[in-house]
């Protein structure tokens, strides 16, 4: 008798372990296609999809609040070409995610958002579900795609689905809904490992038509004065070495957008960052290079751009052509295939610019950075925004492939100007939103997916929004040095409450704060300073120790501008005309 009870446990356990469920059909599909890091937080009902994923190998980052794992998968996006996945519980940590979701697909990062949501049947009738919502109507407008997956024999599809949707094409956020019930639906493990898709070639190269490539050789062989103009799509696409091979075959100086920033290093001699408003104004032909001409180029037209111009756009989305001025030469594709088509037929004949136009844009940046080392050299007590970011300088210089986090108004326009990078793929910033809120999500993954040091240097206001995931960067021991330039406000700090009351101005922060001991509270390292060169020593020390580091940079409270570079675009208030 006791052997064939045990023959039939035997049995059982065989039949159980030839099971499968949703949960593991999840994990086994993304794994399957090379996704190896969940930025998340866990909750009914995907808690147990988080631990199951740490059980089988993945590395699962566990947040403080989902907008900030949101943001984390998002960079994850941009810095490898996989798609980032978020993972959140439903309604509320589902819309926490969303801003996240949203954010990935302006900015053109590829990201999944995965949700576990409650019972269709409930959620459908409106009969008051634990957190009801129907998260996939939600979610549709803000993604590139949103998908639902009811059977678990459907999750591969699904996955698959949601991954291209993520980096075929214009990359973007994808949303991924599933349903409680899902996951913990069995099925033959087998079946289930039969059902799962290896995605093949999921970005697959889009070829320009060759009579495109033609017209836009055409069009740069007749420009006296041409620019090259090179956005976070160029950083994205990796072609790094085709895109210099174009700069320096062509001999046209090049103007990198923020986050394509260190494409080719900021010091490069055809660099013409420093004469921005003088190149975009006076230049006959310009080359788009994975750069939308938005409000950050101020839509192609007005006095920005100065003189009457033609443009060539080489982007992998045919609809972005004359999306706001005319495109005299589109080429489509994606950036690799279409500069190494234009590479093809920009022989060893190709003139270069002429010497009148590189001698008056080296004449302005000559100009422009001797007026910036001074400004840099001035030694200011309380520090401003340039002698603190002076001491930065230096340091990316001497720690080239750190990433280089940033954030605020004053603090993220300044920096952008001072701080040369010299890698690609090293600055991440506010990007096409200019949103304040990315610094720690941004912080955690760059760490997590590039294992190097992290430096993060943030507003006090900007710093806030993100601000509690120090604990997450001190429970996973992550080499990131964060750089608070704490002027006791928002933009400034010394406003004041117009009508002389109590409460204190809307855009004030508590004075003196102290964010380094927030830092200090969950075992990570604090600093105070007040000088360039205390500061200098603490990122320094910060770096060489890969310790989770908060630097509480005191910044002169009257130092920057109100919306730091943006002023412009602040209403009036008939009151204050
Ligand atoms: P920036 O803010 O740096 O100016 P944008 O985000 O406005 O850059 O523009 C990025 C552009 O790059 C988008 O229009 C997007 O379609 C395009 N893009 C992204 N990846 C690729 C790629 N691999 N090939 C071609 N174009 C790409
Ligand atoms: C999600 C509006 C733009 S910049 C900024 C805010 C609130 C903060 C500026 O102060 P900070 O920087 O960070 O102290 P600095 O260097 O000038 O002192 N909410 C979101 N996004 C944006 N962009 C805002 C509000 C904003």
């Amino acid at each position: 008798m006791a052997e064939v009870g045990n023959e039939l446990q035997r049995h059982a356990a065989e039949e159980q372990q030839a099971q499968t469920d949703g949960f593991h059909l999840v994990i086994d599909a993304l794994k399957l296609n090379g996704i190896e890091n969940i930025y998340g937080l866990p909750g009914i009902p995907v808690t147990d999809l988080a631990r199951l994923a740490q059980a089988n190998g993945m590395r699962v980052i566990s947040f403080r609040h989902e907008q900030n794992a949101g943001n984390a998968a998002a960079i994850a996006g941009f810095l490898t070409q996989k798609p980032g996945v978020c993972l959140t519980v439903s309604a509320p940590g589902f819309l926490n995610g969303l801003t996240a979701l949203a954010n990935a697909t302006t900015n053109c990062f590829p990201m999944i958002l995965i949700s576990g949501s409650s019972e269709r049947e409930i959620v459908d009738l409106q009969q008051g579900d634990y957190e009801e919502m129907d998260q996939l109507a939600i979610a549709r407008p803000h993604a590139k795609a949103a998908f639902r997956v009811l059977h678990a024999e459907d999750i591969g599809v699904g996955v698959a689905r949601a991954i291209r949707a993520a980096v075929s094409g214009r990359p973007g956020g994808v949303y991924l809904d599933l349903p409680a019930k899902l996951l913990a639906q069995s099925m033959e493990a087998e079946k289930g490992r039969k059902s799962l898709i290896k995605v093949v070639d999921p970005a697959p190269r889009q070829l320009p038509a060759p009579d495109s490539v033609d017209r836009a050789v055409e069009l740069l062989k007749t420009a006296k004065r041409p620019l090259i103009l090179l956005g976070k799509g160029a950083a994205y696409a990796r072609a790094d070495a085709d895109i210099r091979a174009l700069v320096e075959k062509t001999g046209i100086p090049y103007l990198p957008m923020s986050m394509a920033k260190g494409l080719l290093p900021d010091t490069h001699p055809q660099s013409a960052s420093a004469a921005r408003s003088y190149v975009l104004a006076e230049a006959d032909v310009v080359v788009l290079v994975g750069a939308r001409l938005n409000w950050l180029l101020s839509h192609g037209k007005g006095k920005t751009w100065g003189k009457p111009k033609q443009f060539i756009q080489i982007d992998i989305s045919p609809t972005e052509m004359d999306s706001n001025v005319a495109i005299a030469a589109p080429v489509v594709g994606d950036i690799g295939s279409c500069v190494s088509a234009l590479l093809g037929k920009i022989g060893n004949d190709f003139a270069k610019p002429g010497a009148d136009w590189l001698n008056a844009v080296d004449e302005r940046k000559e100009k422009n950075l001797a007026k910036m080392a001074e400004t840099l050299a001035k030694e200011t007590s309380p520090m401003n925004f340039h002698s603190a970011l002076r001491v930065l300088k230096d340091v990316v210089k001497a720690n080239p492939s750190i990433s280089f986090v940033n954030e605020g108004a004053n603090t993220l326009d300044y920096a952008r100007a001072v701080i040369d990078m010299y890698e690609p793929r090293k600055r991440l910033d506010v990007g096409t939103w200019g949103v304040m809120g990315v610094g720690m999500g941004y912080a955690v993954a760059a760490a997590v997916e590039t294992s190097k040091p992290v430096l993060a240097v943030c507003g006090d206001s900007a710093f806030g929004f993100s601000g509690m995931e120090v604990e997450t960067i001190c429970r996973y021991d992550l080499p990131v040095c964060i750089v608070v330039f704490n002027n006791n406000g928002v933009y400034k700090g010394i406003d004041k409450n117009p009508t002389g009351g109590k409460d204190p101005a809307v855009t004030m922060f508590v004075p003196g704060a102290r964010y380094d001991k927030m830092m200090e509270a969950f075992g990570g390292v604090g600093h105070n300073v007040t000088t360039p060169a205390e500061l200098e020593s603490a990122v320094n020390e910060a770096l060489r120790s890969g310790k989770p580091t908060l630097i509480n940079a005191v910044i002169d409270p009257a130092a920057g501008t109100e919306s730091g570079r943006l002023t412009n675009l602040n209403p009036q208030s008939s009151a204050s005309k």
